[in-house]
């Protein structure tokens, strides 16, 4: 503890994302030893009072509580790999980007080393750090969570998923799936107008409407449907319709000379799905061939 009664906290990862951690943890108070691979990048944090670390196992050696925030899991055990032995006793806290197998793994390779395993997924941008916006995803030892809440607090709210390790990377990459798919889509309506010389900016406020129109309503009748299995009731546009206009979209992008690749894989899904005998059902009903 510090002075102030502020947990002492590591951070490996000085990149825009392990920078913001660290700035949001100093500005709480929080004495906090840094360490990155390029030590010119953790000039900036060491001039708002962080201690830099000169080798990873100095880093290791200073706090209990440790957070990897680096750009993939290679990186995370290229760099604990040769300092293994000093995690013990640690409480390793990944944030980290990867998938639910790679934090299972993580955790079980760490509590055989004598850590205990907190994964984590960040839902925010740098910027967002220490905002009311930003939130992450826990999951793993529910001790690690405990001892290190107002740490983690301070880069913005919590969702603790319970202790398997591998639930915060599901969460996090289930609303990444999400963020993506409607981003190409958005990005496909841009090159669509484009192709006519509208700019992007003159379709903005259009599509923001439209989309937020379409995707809350959407979202719950698409919940209720998946969890009860019955994509059959109420349905307002089903999926042979949808399915019968959506070549549309493709063809009017090759007639305006632009690609529309992103849409094939949706059309195929949609297709295969009316020809199993769902066409009288919604566009959700598609899950089922995305389950298998
Ligand atoms: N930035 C974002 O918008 C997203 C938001 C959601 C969460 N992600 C994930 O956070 C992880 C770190 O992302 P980042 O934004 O900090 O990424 P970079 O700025 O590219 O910094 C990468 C850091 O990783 C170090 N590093 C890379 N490879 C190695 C290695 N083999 N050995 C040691 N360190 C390595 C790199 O060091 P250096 O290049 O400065 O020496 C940076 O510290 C990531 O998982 C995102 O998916 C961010």
């Amino acid at each position: 503890m510090s002075e102030h009664g502020k947990t002492p906290v590591t951070v490996l990862g000085l990149g825009a994302m392990g920078t913001a951690l660290v700035e949001a943890l100093l500005a709480a108070g929080h004495p906090v030893t840094a360490w990155n691979r390029t030590a010119s990048r953790a000039e900036g944090v060491a001039a708002k009072g962080a201690t830099v670390a000169p080798t990873v196992a100095e880093a290791l050696a200073a706090n209990e509580i440790v957070i990897a925030c680096l750009l993939d899991y290679d990186s995370v055990h290229e760099v604990l790999d040769p300092v293994a032995a000093g995690l013990a006793g640690r409480q390793l806290i990944n944030l980290t980007n990867g998938t639910p197998g790679q934090a299972r793994e993580m955790g079980a390779w760490a509590e055989e080393l004598g850590a205990e395993y907190l994964d984590g997924g960040i839902m925010a941008v740098p910027p967002m750090i220490g905002t009311p916006a930003s939130f992450i995803f826990y999951s793993g030892s529910g001790t690690v969570f405990g001892r290190a809440r107002t740490a983690l607090d301070t880069f913005g709210g919590v969702n603790y998923l319970g202790v398997d390790p591998g639930l915060a990377p599901l969460y996090d990459l289930a609303l990444l799936s999400g963020m993506y798919g409607n981003f190409i889509g958005v990005i496909q309506a841009y090159t669509l107008v484009g192709s006519a010389g509208v700019k992007a900016s003159e379709l903005t406020p259009l599509l923001r409407g439209w989309m937020e129109a379409m995707l809350s309503s959407f979202l719950d009748r698409a919940a209720e449907q998946i969890d009860s299995g019955d994509y059959g009731t109420d349905v307002v546009s089903n999926i042979a319709m949808q399915a019968a206009a959506f070549p549309n979209l493709a063809k009017a992008a090759a007639e305006q000379g632009v690609s529309a690749e992103l849409l094939a894989p949706l059309q195929s899904l949609m297709d295969r799905r009316v020809a199993a005998g769902h066409g009288a059902e919604d566009l959700v009903g598609v899950i089922e061939i995305l389950k298998k």
